[in-house]
């Protein structure tokens, strides 16, 4: 049985960050993905400055309940939030169907100028939305701010922040230092209150990563839902993405997008007739 997997998040007009990664990974791990759009987001071709318009709160409710029509999903994504009362639509949705399988990707700031977006959502999302997830997904950033640390940069650090983020209710939580993570191998950890499993991978030495992280979250989720445990999700997730940065693309002379069909060619199916 093909599997259901659901999306709530903003989308990225660009097509590679947000609802487009989302739904184009759910494919590539041959799922079926449904979407709920939280925000729309679009980026300024001269200054490159993001800005977030919210869908009004009643069109999204519209359609998160169009995705629970017929009871819970084989597993559910959270990402860009866009509005504080986004969560209490989640919530009462996931409560009704007693939704599992829950990722959340606690999306705070995007790539082009990594301010904070919306603070008001971190208290939110940490007193509301973690303790839902079976797996949450910070960046290094996002790790910081959910941990209330000043810096990671040490394996030391990196785990008291993972720790950190596991009591606060999560089921487990995979930090994502990647490339940004101080050393000369890109390094990711996962704990799930059991022991800490540092993955390292060799840096990418390419600007081809926007969309990187929601890809990442959305493969675990799409993992999950297929049956794969968080920690094997986690490391599939990962040959997935390292092989969409390596293959990316450029939509602009500023934006290097990842590929989100690299690990599985997908440039080569559908060819007949093609010239
Ligand atoms: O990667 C963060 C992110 C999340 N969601 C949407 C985005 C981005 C980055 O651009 O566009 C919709």
């Amino acid at each position: 049985m093909v599997k259901k997997v659901l999306t709530i998040a903003g989308s990225d007009a660009g097509g590679g960050a947000g609802i487009q990664a989302d739904l184009k990974t759910f494919e590539e791990y041959g799922t079926f993905g449904l979407s709920s759009i939280t925000s729309i987001l679009t980026v300024d071709p001269s200054t490159q400055l993001p800005t977030i318009f919210p869908m009004p709160i009643d069109i999204l409710e519209k359609q998160i309940q169009t995705a629970f029509s017929g009871g819970a999903l084989d597993a559910v994504k959270i990402g860009l939030l866009g509005s504080l009362e986004v969560i209490s639509v989640i919530e009462k949705f996931f409560k009704e169907n007693k939704q599992k399988k829950i990722v959340l990707d606690p999306v705070m700031a995007v790539k082009v100028n990594d301010d904070v977006l919306q603070p008001e959502l971190v208290n939110a999302m940490i007193q509301r939305l973690v303790p839902l997830a079976d797996i949450v997904t910070p960046n290094l950033v996002e790790a910081r701010i959910l941990a209330q640390m000043s810096v990671i940069e040490t394996q030391d650090q990196l785990k008291e922040a993972a720790q950190k983020i596991y009591q606060l209710g999560a089921k487990s939580v995979v930090i994502k230092g990647g490339a940004r993570f101080p050393g000369s191998v890109a390094t990711d950890l996962f704990y799930d209150g059991q022991e800490f499993k540092l993955i390292h991978n060799k840096k990418i030495d390419t600007s081809t990563n926007h969309g990187a992280g929601c890809s990442f979250a959305a493969a675990i989720t799409a993992g999950i839902a297929k049956g794969l445990s968080p920690y094997d999700a986690v490391c599939l997730a990962k040959e997935y993405v390292t092989s969409a940065i390596e293959n990316g693309l450029f939509l602009n002379n500023f934006t290097g997008y990842v590929w989100h069909g690299a690990y599985n060619q997908a440039e080569k199916r559908m060819t007949k007739g093609e010239d």
